[in-house]
């Protein structure tokens, strides 16, 4: 095992050579031929012989109790095996590693759509139709479904991210010559993975096996052993492919646990694919949020004070508090900074982290706000930012590791023509359109967490790469093989890659955009262990090596790869985790977007015509799967800015709109040219791939370019989103 912490800085020497070239190429999807063609098993898919379907019985009330169950007709019905609704470990709602799901008969409602039975059937059809037979009586009771009419707790214990007040903020405003305060909006956030919340349970004894859609496998595992009260070891999870995730996957839904317990209870494996409209209740959201930004600064626009405070919701028992200023915290200069989230208390399904968690909702406030400071001081928007570019964290005063923020501002300037953006709003006309140009800074928080990979170097001179990581559509199979193909010489083709199965080694998972450097590090440093052993084999020293086309070559010799495994493969592990220069160094991928847009005049309608971005995100290790995390993200930010919406019915406690005929993502009609272009400075402090965070970064400041766009064009500023074409007329 080759172990690498974080301690200072650190590239294998076989990353740093680059002798194949094949690390960072845009090379094609290792997993598309099987997506395309259908053979990818996802979690739905290819379920044993004899697999039963559930079907999960929701809550119809949003507060209060249930008296009584009765599943008698529900029971007739053909098709139906068994409806489920006393097991003493009934989920009342999603699991995940901060939080053990709240077990027990759920006699209480806490929230709409909270799973009250399951019912088992011999096929989809049969299941459906007797969840409509069963019938609940409820006690309901008052609800607080409003998060705007909710008392407000600023003292909570809530969230990963303290409150932090540095300096005297009220002292700091008095005396600045320019003060600016506002406030802004935003809805409540659907993840919308295309492939639903879906899961197969199945036993062999005491030991369970669960294949689903989820990001995190060592997580889940656990998170399934603490629900179903049973010990880790007996817990399989497998998660080889899954359609999406965007954060709601992070944790184990309800229909996990409930498809364990009807497995257990009709000795039959059970599968549950949750209709779109039950994934709102069943899964987690984003929590609307209501932000106010306050900056003080001098006329020449140099901040001196800055306050990002924001109020986001959660339901009773979790634990997860959106981080509203996160990405405001290590963005701009200025002595005095205040943040904080305080939280509202409702009785609506969890919120809990969605594609970049405090970036992705707080650049809205920060990212208007310093578009609407710079207009008030007859500065460019650029020219404010870079006025305010630190040259050191401003709140721990660290070093960054990498920061190519103001070379972002000036490549994108330079390629998107800002100078030809007219600074006045509304001032261009093109018919009844009218046209505008609007730009923001982009910056996602870099995490190192702890990841662990084995690499097996077999006779045929094939790779295996096994660990526990999953692809969610991200890449990660691609870029695993690249790495390996870079370090050993081996083309992607003499590669295996093998994911998403908890029996392999544990890795950080696809989440908080830590996934790609970890597990690609871990991957890296078993590389290095194969290439030590080799150098061995060779009586050479590791420097000495190189590897190319399955030949390796030292002090003039040269052999063919599999003949120095002769009959017995290589396996090596590495293990990269976090460790001082983590700490010592403020980490992060950074940004600009840019974004111009064309206005209906007459109608209000918006129309992107063209994004462009430039990203700072140390080595990119596949081009291109590095630039569709960019390009989805950017998506995400113009739907953000233009038309996602999820509305709470406060009288009831449901979801006006919890599917995609209601729920507007952006389609490709809303989507134009979006231009995406790399700084690449390879990160040695962040972890020994060099890779910093890519898939949460492109949403993080898209959608207030967006927003910065359609001011320019109409002068009309918008700060309740989405920005729909009635509040602009
Ligand atoms: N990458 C790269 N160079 C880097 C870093 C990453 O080329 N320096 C590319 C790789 O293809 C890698 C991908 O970007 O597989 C994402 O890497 P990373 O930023 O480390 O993110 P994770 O692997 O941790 O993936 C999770 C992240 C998160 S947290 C959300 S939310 C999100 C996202 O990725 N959900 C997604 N992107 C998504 N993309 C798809 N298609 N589906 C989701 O659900
Ligand atoms: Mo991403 S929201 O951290 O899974």
């Amino acid at each position: 095992m080759r172990e690498v912490r974080m301690d200072g800085p650190y590239r294998p020497a076989a990353l740093g050579a680059s002798a194949q070239g094949l690390l960072g190429r845009p090379v094609d999807r290792y997993d598309g031929a099987a997506k395309v063609s259908g053979t990818a098993g996802y979690a739905f898919e290819g379920a044993p012989e004899g697999t039963l379907y559930g079907h999960v019985v929701g809550a119809e009330i949003g507060a209060g109790r249930v008296l009584s169950v009765d599943v008698a007709a529900a029971e007739a019905m053909p098709g139906v095996v068994a409806v489920i609704h006393d097991d003493p470990r009934m989920p009342s709602g999603e699991a995940n590693s901060e939080h053990a799901p709240k077990v027990g008969p759920a006699d209480r409602i806490h929230h709409y759509g909270q799973p009250i039975a399951i019912v088992v059937a011999e096929s989809q059809e049969a299941a459906r139709a007797a969840a409509g037979a069963v019938r609940i009586d409820y006690a309901p009771s008052e609800g607080r479904f409003d998060s705007r009419a909710a008392e407000v707790e600023h003292d909570h214990k809530l969230g990963f991210l303290p409150t932090i007040r540095r300096g005297d903020l009220d002292a700091a405003l008095a005396e600045a010559e320019v003060v600016f305060d506002e406030r802004y909006a935003t809805p409540v956030h659907f993840p919308a993975a295309l492939e639903p919340h879906a899961t197969i349970a199945w036993w062999d004894g005491d030991r369970l096996t669960v294949r689903a859609s989820l990001q995190i496998v060592g997580a889940a595992r656990t998170a399934i052993a603490v629900a179903l009260d049973m010990p880790e070891a007996k817990v399989r999870v497998l998660a080889p492919y899954v359609g999406g995730g965007f954060g709601g996957k992070t944790g184990v839904g309800p229909e996990t646990i409930l498809a364990a317990i009807a497995a257990r209870r009709t000795g039959r494996p059970v599968k549950i694919a949750l209709p779109r409209r039950q994934i709102a209740y069943l899964g987690h959201h984003r929590t609307d949020t209501v932000q106010r930004l306050r900056i003080g600064c001098n006329r020449d626009g140099r901040i001196s004070a800055i306050a990002h405070e924001g109020v986001a919701a959660q339901k009773e028992d979790r634990t997860f508090l959106e981080p509203i200023p996160f990405g405001t915290l290590p963005l701009y200069a200025g002595k005095v900074r205040h943040f904080a989230t305080s939280l509202v208390r409702v009785d609506l399904p969890g919120t809990g982290a969605v594609r970049a968690p405090g970036e992705a909702i707080g650049t809205f406030a920060i990212e208007c706000a310093m578009d609407e400071l710079a207009e008030r001081l007859g500065l460019d928007p650029i020219e404010l930012r870079r006025r305010n570019e630190p040259e050191t964290d401003p709140l721990s005063g660290k070093p960054f590791s990498t920061r190519r923020l103001l070379d972002c501002y000036d490549e994108g300037a330079r390629r998107f023509g800002w100078d030809r953006r007219a600074a006045t709003p509304g001032s261009v006309r093109e018919g009844e359109w009218l046209i505008g140009a609007g730009m923001a800074a982009s910056l996602r928080g870099n995490f190192t967490v702890k990841s662990e990979a084995r690499v097996t170097l077999d006779a045929d001179g094939r790779a295996v790469i096994e660990t526990d990581m999953t692809d969610i559509g991200t890449g990660t199979y691609t870029i695993l093989a690249q790495v390996a193909g870079e370090m050993l010489g081996l083309g992607v083709d003499r590669i295996d890659v093998r994911l998403g199965d908890s029996e392999m080694p544990p890795s950080a998972g696809s989440g908080g955009s830590f996934g790609a450097g970890s597990s690609a590090s871990a991957v890296a440093l078993a590389c290095e262990d194969i290439l030590a052993e080799l150098a061995r084999r060779m009586n050479a020293a590791p420097e000495e090596l190189s590897l190319k086309d399955g030949v390796v070559t030292a002090g003039g010799r040269s052999t063919p790869l599999a003949d120095l495994v002769r009959g017995k493969p290589i396996v090596a592990s590495g293990r990269m985790g976090p460790g001082k220069e983590s700490k010592a160094t403020s980490q992060a991928s950074h940004g600009a977007h840019f974004c111009e847009v064309a206005v209906n005049g007459v109608t209000g309608e918006v129309r992107v015509r063209r994004m462009l971005g430039v990203f700072d995100v140390g080595r990119v290790l596949n081009e291109k799967t590095a630039r569709s995390q960019i390009v989805g993200g950017v998506i995400w930010g113009i739907a953000y800015a233009l038309s996602e919406d999820g509305v709470v019915d406060v009288r009831s406690g449901r979801f006006v709109n919890p599917d995609f005929g209601e729920y507007h993502v952006a389609v490709n009609a809303d989507v134009p040219q979006i231009e995406c272009h790399f700084i690449e400075e390879v990160d040695d402090h962040a972890n020994p791939a060099g890779a910093k965070a890519v898939g949460e970064l492109g949403i993080s400041g898209a959608g207030a370019a967006v927003a910065n766009a359609v001011y320019n064009a109409t002068g009309v500023r918008v700060r309740d989103f989405p920005i729909t074409l009635d509040k602009l007329l």
